[in-house]
């Protein structure tokens, strides 16, 4: 394929994309759901286990310096990816679920009242719809839900309409994972502020895909996955406003979020240690240091455009299979294909293609909503990453093809 990224090279990094599947080789078009991880990463992983394994924020000794110097210069690193003013406004979680909950939790526990509104799109994975709901269940605020046009995209004017002084927050998914669509969140950042809402991007589906600069979209807060960034699982990043963060009580009690502790009174530590309680994930904290040192090696501009040829060409070839429906043909959409055929289940689908050496993933993709939006069951979702080809994409389409053949 001619491509402006040195797409050897990069799939050379990533030892999983080698693997043989089934007796085929692997196609991994299952980007959405976790990426794979560089070697870089793997070694600082290993590196943090054989070298510098200690706990943080606590020991004399020089191991647990060492350890806290990493996973504090992991901190750095992703507030200067992100461009956040300040490392205290990012918060090390578990992922992007944790993070939304983290929020959430506070917003019931110090600023939701009964009759407040808090509006979420349809197109939300359940990590931005369940914690939203268990804030009103507590404290009698309302969830409404901006709707969206057929094609998978927000209804801006619906969207203003819906804003009002009831609205406590705005929690919006950047990039679908379902449909692929991008959202005008700076548009949508920018007419909630109109009326002093704060906003709260899920970044989960965006992080892989672009660059992000928290300053320039004015977001009170960002949350998202190391995971499915080509960094480790179980960590992740809540960026959140410093005034807001003063502002949320702790989410969780235990060590490291103190800084005075008695059976009549305890104050709480300043931010961020106020909302990482216990021993975080050290190994995770610093292993998305390092894939954050791998993105920033990245060609951004021809990564997009990359991807943007991926999915142009895969949606292309889809459109010419009799039966397929594609699920969310938006304007705008990162490189994300689900699609239904009017026969064949997508579990059946999805099954073959494996066998065939293909990964993709079937079913609601955690967006029920979506899913009785589009009135389907589920569909069958090929999502792509920087580093899958044209080539890759064709040996999809014919076992599409086949699997098809075989069911039909
Ligand atoms: N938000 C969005 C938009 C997501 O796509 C996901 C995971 C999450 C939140 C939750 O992330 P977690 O890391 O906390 O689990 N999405 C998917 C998916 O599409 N397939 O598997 C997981």
């Amino acid at each position: 394929m001619s491509t402006i990224l040195d797409i050897e090279k990069i799939r050379s990094q990533f030892p999983t994309l080698h693997k043989t599947v089934n007796g085929k080789p692997l196609i991994y078009f299952d980007n959405g759901a976790t990426s794979q991880t560089p070697q870089c990463v793997i070694d600082r992983l290993k590196t943090y286990y054989e070298d510098e394994n200690s706990n943080i924020h606590r020991g004399v000794h020089t191991l647990s310096q060492e350890a806290t110097a990493a996973y504090e210069d992991s901190r750095r690193k992703l507030q200067e990816y992100l461009n956040a003013s300040r490392e205290e406004e990012v918060l090390f979680t578990k992922g992007t679920t944790d993070a939304i909950n983290l929020v959430a939790n506070g917003f019931s526990r110090s600023i939701l009242k009964s009759g407040d509104e808090i509006l979420i799109s349809s197109m939300e994975h359940h990590s931005n719809i369940v914690p939203w709901q268990m804030a009103c269940d507590y404290t009698g605020a309302i969830l409404r839900v901006i709707p969206i046009n057929d094609e998978g995209e927000i209804l801006f004017e619906e969207y203003q309409k819906l804003l009002s002084t009831k609205t406590k927050l705005v929690a919006i998914t950047h990039v679908s994972n379902t449909l692929g669509t991008i959202n005008p969140i700076k548009e949508m950042i920018h007419a909630a502020h109109q009326i002093n809402i704060p906003v709260l991007i899920d970044g989960a589906q965006s992080i892989p895909h672009m660059k992000v600069d928290v300053q320039e979209l004015d977001c009170e807060f960002y949350a998202f996955s190391g995971h499915k960034m080509f960094g480790p699982t179980g960590i992740g990043v809540l960026y959140g406003k410093y005034e807001w963060l003063e502002q949320l009580p702790p989410y969780q009690g235990g060590g490291d979020m103190i800084k005075n502790v008695s059976f009549e009174r305890t104050t709480y530590n300043d931010l961020p240690h106020k909302f990482e309680a216990g021993t975080p994930n050290i190994a995770g904290g610093i292993g998305l240091g390092a894939a954050v040192d791998y993105l920033n090696t990245l060609d951004w501009k021809n990564i997009q455009i990359h991807e943007n040829l991926l999915l142009d060409y895969a949606t292309e070839h889809i459109n010419n299979i009799d039966g397929i429906q594609i699920i969310g043909q938006a304007q705008r959409k990162a490189g994300v294909l689900s699609f239904v055929h009017q026969k064949a289940h997508h579990y059946d689908l999805g099954t073959l293609l494996d066998q065939l050496g293909v990964a993709v993933r079937t079913g609601h993709h955690c967006t029920e909503p979506l899913m009785h939006r589009f009135n389907v069951t589920g569909t069958t979702r090929a999502s792509f990453a920087l580093y899958n080809t044209k080539e890759e994409i064709d040996i999809f389409i014919d076992a599409l093809k086949r699997a098809l053949k075989m069911l039909l």
